[in-house]
């Protein structure tokens, strides 16, 4: 790229509401990594959004930091990317607020995580749960992002940032940048070992079908070795055999075999064998990881330090935004 020609802006976020599982390195994380040579990334932890949902003060602290460690240990560079902490950047909020005022109320009931998460906390319904793609919306159009990596199920609320973005350009004059939305391929998707057709989730009520990053070596084995299969003896990779088939993802992810040739080294073995390999792959696919990640998350004040820079980088880029729509819609500027 030639070095005056400004690099493509990324930005993503993640909810520090607890322990990052495998799911979220081939589906996420991976993806963040391989992004930094090519664009100008911003990662941000999002914890505004966490407490939409109840959470333990001392929890959300611990999970903040974890979430930090995690990024490095996987390979995002504070050194190339913009690392930071979402309520550290006050725009943030100042800029949703804003955009609620251009939001139709049903806009945001008509969003699916709104109806499955207000059906899943039902004592606590409350307006920062409606107003929460809002939120999502002015993380994304502070920095002018070109691309937002999210999962499948975050694609309406990029939708409704789209359509903020272009309604505001179109009221005013142009503004925001529009952002693409960049869905990683469906392959990178890991089921729960004890409910393959139910995609791994941290928040499942049953953790022992979730391999968490730091789950020692020990727990991987046995989470493996418990996972549910299929009818049937076969190693294949089918529609008809999820269990096996998220099994074969995870050799895959671990070992970088394709997944034909996975199938036919273990044709004619039985699903113990085929687990027992699985697990050690994927012992020693994480053990890298951990390591790394102990080494940072002990270094706490390293963390904030980093965390404290990543905020001030940031604050710059989104106060020029909120400037520029500050001055737009009519506040009096001194
Ligand atoms: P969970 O759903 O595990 O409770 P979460 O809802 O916080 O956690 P998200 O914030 O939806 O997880 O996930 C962050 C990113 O990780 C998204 O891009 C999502 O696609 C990816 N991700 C989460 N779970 C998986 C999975 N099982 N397989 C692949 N990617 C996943
Ligand atoms: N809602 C997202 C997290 C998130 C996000 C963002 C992702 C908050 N702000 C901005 C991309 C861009 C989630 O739950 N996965």
């Amino acid at each position: 790229m030639d070095a005056n020609q400004k690099k493509k802006v990324i930005l993503s976020g993640m909810q520090p509401t607890g322990g990052l599982h495998i799911g979220h390195l081939t589906g996420a994380l991976r993806n963040w990594v391989e992004f930094q040579d090519e664009f100008e990334c911003y990662y941000t932890i999002v914890d505004l959004h966490a407490i939409t949902v109840r959470q333990e003060p001392a929890s959300l602290r611990r999970w903040t930091l974890d979430l930090a460690a995690t990024f490095l240990a996987c390979g995002i560079d504070p050194e190339r990317s913009h690392i930071f902490v979402q309520s550290h950047v006050p725009e943030h909020t100042q800029l949703a607020w804003v955009l609620n005022c251009f939001t139709g109320m049903g806009e945001c009931s008509r969003m699916t995580q709104f109806k499955d998460k207000s059906q899943k906390y039902p004592e606590n319904v409350n307006v920062g749960l409606f107003a929460y793609p809002i939120l999502m919306a002015a993380d994304i159009l502070l920095y002018q992002a070109d691309l937002v990596p999210v999962g499948a199920d975050q694609k309406q609320h990029l939708e409704l940032t789209r359509n903020l973005a272009e309604r505001f350009n179109h009221q005013y004059s142009e503004t925001f940048k529009v952002p693409e939305p960049y869905i990683p391929k469906v392959g990178a998707k890991i089921m729960n070992l004890q409910n393959p057709t139910k995609k791994m989730s941290k928040s499942d009520e049953n953790l022992s079908g979730v391999l968490f990053l730091i789950d020692d070596d020990a727990q991987i084995a046995n989470k493996i070795k418990r996972a549910v299969t299929d009818s049937g003896n076969e190693i294949l990779y089918r529609e008809d055999k999820p269990g096996i088939s998220n099994l074969i993802t995870l050799f895959h992810i671990a070992t970088n075999k394709p997944i034909p040739e996975i199938e036919q080294e273990f044709n004619g073995k039985g699903y113990g064998e085929f687990k027992k390999a699985v697990a050690e792959a994927v012992v020693e696919f994480l053990r890298p990881f951990k390591m790394r990640y102990k080494e940072i998350r002990a270094n706490e004040d390293f963390l904030k330090e980093l965390l404290k820079k990543g905020a001030e980088v940031a604050r710059k880029v989104a106060g020029k935004t909120l400037q520029k729509v500050y001055r737009k819609i009519g506040f009096l500027q001194l």
